[in-house]
């Protein structure tokens, strides 16, 4: 198997995406996709992500740090194959494959579930700050993320913040701001309904924003890198079995397992 007969079987084609979906992602750094989950298959995301996070309630529940006030589940590719969706549907997989035109792998599938009043981020990239060394020119990129609303994204409920068109310098978010915490001038808010699937490059400065709702904020991201660069989970490692066995050799090639 190899990366152009994974993505051929996963029908991953160039021509999936328009001209247009194509520079919009190349300009802004970042392009929605709407409706890519139906609103039946969102409430079964749901109810799979809770009947998770109620079995791993001892380490789900962050309260300090990057993640603060938020429930991480990690490593959902061997927790429900409801969540195969999220590492092979072709046309969010062919707008990873435009950020990342040569041999990309899945990094890490995780879900965050913003409780009231959490999940505030600094301003970042995706990118570890120690590899930016690598990156000589604003066209190589590292990695590709995708974010998957599980709830409408508002401004009240901490939609993603973005700052289009950071992917195209080589600076961080910290060249330009003092408070990385505070918004950025040219920041914009990812809204949009339940079921929308949003993908950026790991270069484009984002960060989570606090949920001033009374009601939680879900999203699972699914997180691609270069192949030739670390993965935040071991996919091989971390493979069971049961999921080897469901998975097909082409999802299993993008999981590099
Ligand atoms: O959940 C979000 O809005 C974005 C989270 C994020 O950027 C991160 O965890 O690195």
């Amino acid at each position: 198997m190899d990366m152009a007969r994974a993505l051929d079987q996963l029908e991953v084609h160039d021509n999936i995406l328009s001209r247009e979906e194509k520079s919009f992602l190349d300009e802004k750094g970042y392009l929605a996709f709407p409706d890519v989950l139906s609103q039946n298959q969102v409430q079964r995301f749901n109810e799979t992500l809770a009947s998770l996070a109620k079995k791993e309630s001892d380490k789900a529940f962050v309260k300090e740090g990057f993640h603060h006030g938020t429930i991480v589940l990690l490593d959902l590719v061997n927790k429900d194959p409801i969540f195969d969706k999220c590492i092979t549907d072709p046309r969010i997989l062919a707008a990873v494959h435009h950020v990342l035109p040569k041999d990309f792998r899945l990094s890490s599938l995780c879900s965050r579930e913003v409780l009231p009043g959490g999940g505030h981020q600094e301003l970042h990239p995706d990118w570890h700050p120690t590899w930016w060394r690598d990156r000589k020119k604003p066209s190589d990129h590292f990695s590709c993320n995708t974010i998957w609303l599980l709830n409408d994204f508002t401004s009240e409920n901490g939609a993603t913040r973005i700052v289009p068109g950071s992917h195209l310098g080589l600076s961080f978010p910290e060249d330009e701001m003092n408070d990385l915490s505070k918004p950025h001038p040219n920041e914009i808010r990812l809204t949009g309904s339940a079921g929308t699937v949003v993908v950026f490059t790991g270069h484009t400065w984002h960060s989570g924003v606090k949920n001033t709702t009374k009601k939680s904020r879900g999203s699972i991201t699914a997180y691609f890198c270069r192949r030739d660069q670390p993965q935040q989970l071991n996919q091989r490692e971390a493979l069971q079995p049961d999921t080897s066995k469901r998975l097909s050799a082409g999802t299993r090639f993008l999981l590099d397992a």
